[in-house]
């Protein structure tokens, strides 16, 4: 059988398969894709049989190649940007009181309340292309800066029709749970009800989202609000997340544990208890030290320890206008590395195979084997090893996504999906 695509002479092969040590490391191998799907993945070159006249070869001498990275955790759709809050920041005022004057999060809600369904998809367009040219093949994307019905779902909408009309894969997750709007200010419990009966029944109808996500914070939901959420979500058939522990220790890794979430998100205040709760219930833990970075928060969530648990994590952007304003994993790669000590094995898997277990999608993608869609990057660097420590640039060369070439020499090469 012909191959459609042979990656040959690579130096490296992150293949991050789940039976493997570390990412799975195979040196000066090649990579064959044939109908979207991965072929075959080998030390050594490709046998004659696999390459016809229409055969594409990308040479990957001195290069590395990865599984399509996977964004686990994103508010990719929302109007406006934040940067007139980093003076604040500098000061010293805290996120949740940022908040708590009317900021923040909110600040972000006026806008994408204000912005068309056009306006938003525009610029959301903008950040899956940078995303697509910095690896990202499939990215998961939260509503939450509507909060009304009509905004929320215009986020949705927008999230959906963008799946349909670019390259990178968008799992949707509906997050009205990510703040009290003004309009029910003193009032979580009358929010809570308008979602239940208004907005969750919809969303689920018209399967706008596959997940929900509740912000348990300080402030925001507390645990029990958590679990009401949660549970709601679960009865109407969404998979569950957890924006947990980030800044206030609330026992949410516990919450997450308890309630079956796929997984429980920021972790950095998370308890030993939660830990271990969520290495006994298959909680993947979804570390974000972009946002620890530019929170200044001095800490990191404790991934090491995690993963000595024998908890499953994943690295993601958290990519949102106020706490972690960049669509690029590489970037996040350098604080996962010198913020969180983990090496580039771990981080890679992190991003790609774990991540994919973040977004439920661990059967079709996040690592190169046999079966799986061909969703590849192919970084311009002998090992992965030299893409983390050569930091705060992009490293992409070509990006596969479903056997279809859509990167290559660093340019976008063709936009249908
Ligand atoms: O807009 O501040 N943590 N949600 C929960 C965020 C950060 C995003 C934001
Ligand atoms: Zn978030």
């Amino acid at each position: 059988m012909f191959a459609d695509i042979i990656i040959t002479n690579a130096s490296s092969i992150a293949t991050c398969k789940d039976s493997q040590e570390g990412a799975g490391i195979i040196e000066k191998g090649y990579v064959a894709v044939k109908d979207g799907i991965i072929l075959e993945v080998k030390a050594g070159s490709p046998a004659e049989e696999l390459i016809g006249s229409s055969t594409v070869i990308i040479d990957a001498v001195g290069k590395t190649v990865t599984p399509g990275l996977v964004d686990a955790h994103t508010h990719l759709v929302h109007g406006g940007s934040r940067e007139k809050e980093l003076a604040l920041k500098l000061k010293g005022v805290p996120y949740l009181d940022i908040l708590k004057m009317g900021g923040g999060i909110l600040s972000t809600v006026k806008n994408t309340r204000s912005a068309t369904k056009e306006q938003l998809k525009a610029k959301a367009a903008k950040s899956l292309k940078e995303m697509l040219l910095n690896g990202t093949t499939t990215v998961e994307a939260k509503s939450g800066y509507g909060l009304d019905f009509d905004t929320e779902i215009k986020c949705l909408e927008a999230a959906q029709e963008l799946n349909a009309e670019q390259p990178v894969d968008i799992v949707s997750t509906y997050m009205g749970a990510h703040a009290i709007p003004e309009e029910f200010k003193g009032n979580a419990q009358g929010y809570m009800n308008f979602m239940f009966e208004k907005v969750m029944p919809y969303v689920a109808d018209k399967k706008l989202a596959e997940f929900v996500d509740v912000f348990c914070e300080e402030g925001v939901f507390s645990p029990e609000e958590a679990r009401l959420i949660m549970q709601k979500a679960k009865d109407l058939g969404f998979k569950l997340k957890i924006h947990a522990d980030e800044i206030v220790p609330l026992q949410g890794a516990e919450v997450a544990a308890e309630m079956g979430a796929v997984s429980a998100d920021h972790l950095l205040a998370a308890s030993d208890k939660g830990i271990e709760d969520m290495a006994r219930t298959g909680v993947t833990a979804v570390a974000l030290p972009g946002t620890s970075f530019y929170l200044m928060l001095g800490k990191y969530a404790q991934a090491r320890k995690m993963l000595d648990a024998g908890v499953r994590v994943a690295i993601a952007t958290d990519y949102n206008p106020g706490t972690s304003p960049t669509e690029s994993l590489q970037t996040v790669m350098a604080f996962a590395c010198f913020g969180m000590r983990l090496t580039p094995e771990e981080i890679i898997k992190a991003m790609t195979l774990n991540a994919a277990y973040a977004v439920n999608r661990q059967n079709e993608i996040g690592s190169i084997e046999k079966g799986k869609k061909a969703d590849l990057v192919v970084f311009d660097a002998p090992n992965i090893d030299y893409v983390v420590y050569h930091y705060g640039i992009n490293h992409v060369d070509t990006v596969i996504k479903n056997g279809n070439i859509v990167v290559r020499n660093r340019q976008l090469y063709k936009e249908e999906k």
